[in-house]
């Protein structure tokens, strides 16, 4: 491959289409604040993705630690050790103790059959999350936290666009994360949301990203800075226009890596977790046993063709250093998630990845 193909590329619209927002902001002069593009953005959302009220933030992780505040979280939350960093981070952020539980082994979300026996009289919380936007066991989980008197934050970063059966998975739960960072399918270059059910919670929210402000001499709230700047809320105005355009392509894209790979031997394709609408955000195979060669010689042979796949999600959290002298980080508590952390390898996914690329990706895959 001459060019290198990354795991993934951001979508940009035409160039000569934004000029038209930076206008506006340069005639009116309001560059940040719950500015004219914040609040359209925030409003399009809600009407695209079907919620009822969503705050912008900065970024997935400020929103997260963010979300955590807002429910006032403590003591120890349940979440899950095949996730980016950024997911238990947000714990460590608040003083929270994180309490590893187990991957389902089909979808690789938290196991919901295995939450009930990490429950402390200190446990407040779970965090699951949508791993590459397949919608969690958000029944059972729901159930598990009635019974207990928990909350449920979902980390939704890979999760925009997703449906279940009742509409967008991220009604569920307490609250739930969306990230717009560069790499996602739904880019403002960095950003984030956070979806809440009712108008007072997002009041919470939206006092908490901006420094507790209740009003001009008012502050009721150790808030941040979370806010999203206007130039990232106007590309998202923009980049909404496109964004059916480049879900049908990543959909083509998924069809065609399982057409091509669905006869090697060692190589299996995550399915979806019966989601309605999907959005193909990865594309991440498990390299198994038979495969004639380790996961690792199999991503260095792709990288040795300039084929840049990404082994998300190795390590796991629980190996990182803040992490594992954890009781619950231990390997033999997580047997499932260690071994698909050894085994998967995400491929390239992203609206202009040409059909040779794949061929050649497969090729490569299948020899
Ligand atoms: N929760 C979950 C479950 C998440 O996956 C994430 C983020 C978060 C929370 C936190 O969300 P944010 O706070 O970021 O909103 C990337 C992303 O930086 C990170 O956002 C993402 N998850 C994670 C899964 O992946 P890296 O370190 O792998 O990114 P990087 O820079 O190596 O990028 C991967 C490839 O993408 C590059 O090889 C080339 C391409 N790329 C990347 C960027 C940034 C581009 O072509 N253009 C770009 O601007 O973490």
């Amino acid at each position: 491959m001459a060019q290198p193909i990354y795991v993934t590329q951001p979508y940009l619209p035409p160039l000569e289409e934004f000029t038209p927002y930076l206008e506006k902001i340069w005639a009116n002069k309001i560059l940040t604040n719950g500015g004219p593009f914040h609040q359209q953005l925030e409003q399009a959302l809600c009407d695209y993705l079907g919620v009822k009220h969503l705050a912008l933030f900065t970024n997935a992780t400020i929103a997260l630690i963010t979300a955590l505040q807002a429910l006032r979280i403590t003591g120890e939350v349940i979440t899950t050790p095949y996730s980016f960093v950024a997911t238990a981070h947000s714990l460590l952020w608040n003083g929270i103790k994180p309490v590893f539980v187990d991957v389902d082994p089909r979808t690789l979300n938290l196991d919901p059959s295995k939450i009930e026996a990490a429950i402390t009289p200190q446990t407040t919380a779970i965090m699951p999350v949508h791993v590459y936007g397949h919608p969690c066991d958000v029944e059972a989980i729901q159930k598990i936290a009635d019974n207990y008197n928990l909350r449920v934050i979902y980390d939704a970063a890979h999760a925009f666009g997703v449906q279940d059966a009742g509409g967008s998975v991220l009604r569920h739960g307490d609250l739930s994360v969306l990230s717009f960072h560069a790499t996602k399918v739904f880019n403002t270059f960095e950003g984030g949301a956070i979806i809440c059910p009712d108008a007072k919670t997002k009041m919470r929210i939206d006092q908490l990203k901006n420094f507790g402000h209740a009003g001009e001499i008012t502050v009721v709230a150790p808030g941040i800075n979370g806010k999203m700047s206007e130039i990232n809320a106007a590309f998202g105005l923009l980049q909404l226009q496109h964004i059916d355009q480049t879900l049908a392509l990543r959909k083509e894209i998924d069809a065609t890596y399982r057409e091509l790979l669905k006869d090697v031997k060692g190589i299996h394709c995550l399915q979806d977790a019966g989601e309605k609408v999907a959005n193909y955000a990865y594309f991440p195979i498990l390299v198994e046993a038979d495969y004639p060669i380790s996961r690792d010689e199999l991503y260095q042979k792709l990288r040795d063709n300039n084929i840049y796949s990404r082994r998300y999600f190795y390590p796991l959290i629980s190996e990182f250093p803040m992490y594992r002298g954890l009781p619950s980080a231990q390997r033999d508590n997580l047997p499932v998630a260690f071994d698909a952390a050894q085994q998967v390898l995400c491929l390239p996914i992203y609206p202009a990845l040409e059909v040779a690329h794949i061929e050649t990706i497969a090729r490569l895959i299948a020899q």
